[in-house]
């Protein structure tokens, strides 16, 4: 088995859907942290000057979705076969447009914007919950974790804490993330003082 290593900020951002998935997946990794006094020279060596970055033995890999999806095909968290595959990447997709919006809001407009964010998320929420409901599968698709619902967990940590009451409306939601949070890798990891303590993102804005 090779070695993980993670390159990110301190920050949970858009690293922790990895994080979580490795962790409920019973695989280690090194998280490197890389700060505002080192980040010039190291963000010199990112082939796109950005971060996540994910060594994998001798594979480098840059782009949080493809160390996603290339983690998630080595752990076998990508769908049973090639039709829950191609949802997953839907779902995912879908996600991940959400996951824009929320980074859209958090660095850019977070002063003049929350409002209307909040506004509209339930339209968001409404479709997944929909979504949800309809595989009794228990998760976004199949009878099986993939790695989008580890995307879905982290969205939903996040939005609670911008939004404590986004989910009353929501029992669907609401029992995914319970249950979800409530896998034993996943718990212990959210109960620990390095999940605790790390801020969402680097603004300090959450
Ligand atoms: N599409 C890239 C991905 O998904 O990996 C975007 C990566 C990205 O924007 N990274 C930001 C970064 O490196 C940090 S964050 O948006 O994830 O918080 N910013 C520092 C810089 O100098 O651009």
């Amino acid at each position: 088995m090779t070695s993980l290593k993670l390159w990110y900020f301190p920050t949970k951002g858009r690293a922790e859907s990895v994080r979580l998935m490795l962790k409920d997946q019973n695989r280690e990794w090194e998280d490197i942290a890389i700060t505002g006094q080192t980040w010039p020279t190291v963000k010199q060596s990112c082939l796109f000057g950005q971060l996540p970055k994910l060594e994998d033995g001798d594979l480098i890999l840059y782009q949080t979705n493809a160390i996603r999806r290339h983690l998630a095909r080595k752990l076998g968290i990508y769908g049973q076969n090639e039709k829950e595959a191609a949802l997953i990447d839907m779902m995912d997709d879908f996600l991940v447009e959400i996951q824009a919006k929320y980074i859209k809001l958090i660095y850019q407009e977070y002063e003049t914007g929350k409002e209307k964010y909040l506004k509209e998320l339930p339209e968001s929420l409404g479709r997944l919950e929909k979504i949800l409901s309809s595989n009794k599968g228990g998760f976004l698709v199949g009878s099986q974790i993939s790695f989008a619902d580890y995307l879905l967990l982290s969205l939903l940590l996040y939005h609670q804490v911008l939004s404590p009451s986004c989910l009353d409306s929501f029992p669907t939601l609401r029992s995914y993330l319970d249950k979800i949070s409530s896998r034993p890798n996943l718990k212990a990891y959210m109960q620990s003082d390095a999940f605790k303590n790390k801020p969402i993102n680097a603004n300090g804005k959450q």
